[in-house]
């Protein structure tokens, strides 16, 4: 009988130690704001791009005209050209399907491609690109790959919910001889990989070659332990507030009361990458990853061919030349109002007689009033 009284005493501490592992994952999430359904667009949350504004907790799109009028010439996928970065997002925002193909002025044979090779079907593969400038395509080192630039590649090819955080490519015994390849920089929200930052760095040998796996709906196998993203994703329990887009519309980050790994928890409950924090421009809503930057040592930078123009660097200009301050002001939609300060609200039928009646009683005092004066100044 003692024996069983300790295998159950046994029992109920391991089942009680199991829940506490597993409920401290979930306790980073905050469930009630999980049924805000946040997202990037949520201005609640985070800020809206340069091209979109806030109106109603909601980022919409801007109309072109509205985008500041500094700046450089793009070129978008249609061949038409765009005074600014800003005004082609804004057009490309409201009518999605022409992207940004370009910084500069539209050129004959100018054309960005990305694709997938060596992949068993379409969504998956290694990622090969062939920059604007450049004559032939080529891979992308594994090293700059993460799971931003993979939500975009996935996105620029059409597959709406970004990579797959579970599946992995698997390489046949296919090798391939390259001994050169593109780094590519991208800050995740972006709608074409034609947009992130390329460059060509010293390397010596050869380097692993960057592969992903598309989300698809085929893919759509939830796990025990999962975390559903607005978009409908399935991502893993343990990717959810980590600072990692992982969902690709940034649900998995909104709705956090701590956060882990390598990431900076703003007061408004959003997680965002260490690296953003004391990095010149404000991410949190409330200000706080650039307060008390003083002395905060900035990452030093490789020696770099870049390839293509950085549109981040571009993106934080633009958001510079915006007005910095609308508290109280909603939007800049002027309605004009009329109003009625103080009286009393007028009755319906005779009581419209007796308020003539009174106007006219009150008019033929200050009459009276004025002629006594007029009699008294004779
Ligand atoms: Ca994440
Ligand atoms: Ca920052």
């Amino acid at each position: 009988m003692k024996l069983l009284h300790v295998f159950l005493l046994f029992l109920c501490f391991h089942l009680r130690f199991c829940k506490v592992t597993y409920t401290s994952q979930e306790d980073l999430v905050e469930k009630k704001c999980l049924a805000k359904k946040y997202t990037h667009l949520s201005c609640d949350k985070v800020f809206c791009q340069p091209w979109q504004r806030c109106i109603e907790g909601t980022c919409i799109c801007k109309l072109p005209y509205q985008c500041p009028k500094n700046g450089t010439a793009v070129c978008a996928t249609n061949r038409r050209s765009f005074p600014t970065y800003c005004q082609q997002k804004s057009l490309e925002c409201l009518r999605p399907g022409t992207k940004f193909l370009n910084n500069g002025t539209c050129t004959a044979e100018g054309k960005f491609s990305v694709s997938l090779k060596h992949g068993i079907t379409d969504s998956e593969g290694i990622v090969e690109v062939k920059l604007v400038d450049q004559d032939k395509t080529m891979f992308i080192c594994k090293s700059s790959w993460s799971m931003r630039e993979a939500n975009v590649a996935c996105l620029d090819l059409g597959f709406q919910q970004g990579a797959d955080t579970q599946r992995r490519f698997k390489l046949s015994d296919l090798s391939i001889n390259s001994t050169e390849c593109l780094h590519v920089h991208c800050r995740g929200l972006e709608t074409s990989l034609a947009e992130c930052t390329f460059t060509k760095r010293r390397t010596m040998g050869y380097q692993d070659l960057a592969d992903v796996v598309c989300y698809t709906q085929k893919a759509d196998s939830p796990m025990n332990d999962f975390f559903q993203c607005v978009n409908g994703k399935y991502i893993s329990q343990m990717k959810a507030c980590d600072g990692i887009n992982d969902c690709g519309d940034q649900s998995d980050e909104l709705c956090c009361k701590a956060c882990q790994g390598k990431s900076f928890h703003c007061k408004s409950g959003v997680c965002i990458p260490s690296q953003y924090q004391c990095n010149g421009e404000v991410d949190c809503i409330t200000g706080e990853d650039e307060v008390g930057c003083e002395g905060f040592a900035s990452v030093a930078q490789e020696e770099t061919e870049i390839l293509t123009a950085d549109m981040d660097a571009e993106r934080r200009r633009i958001k510079s030349l915006l007005p910095k301050l609308s508290c109280g002001v909603k939007n800049r939609m002027h309605i004009r109002r009329k109003r009625i300060v103080g009286g009393k609200r007028a009755q319906l039928g005779g009581k419209m007689k007796q308020i003539s009646l009174d106007i006219f009683k009150g008019l033929h005092k200050v009459y009276a009033i004025l002629e006594f004066c007029c009699i008294i100044l004779k």
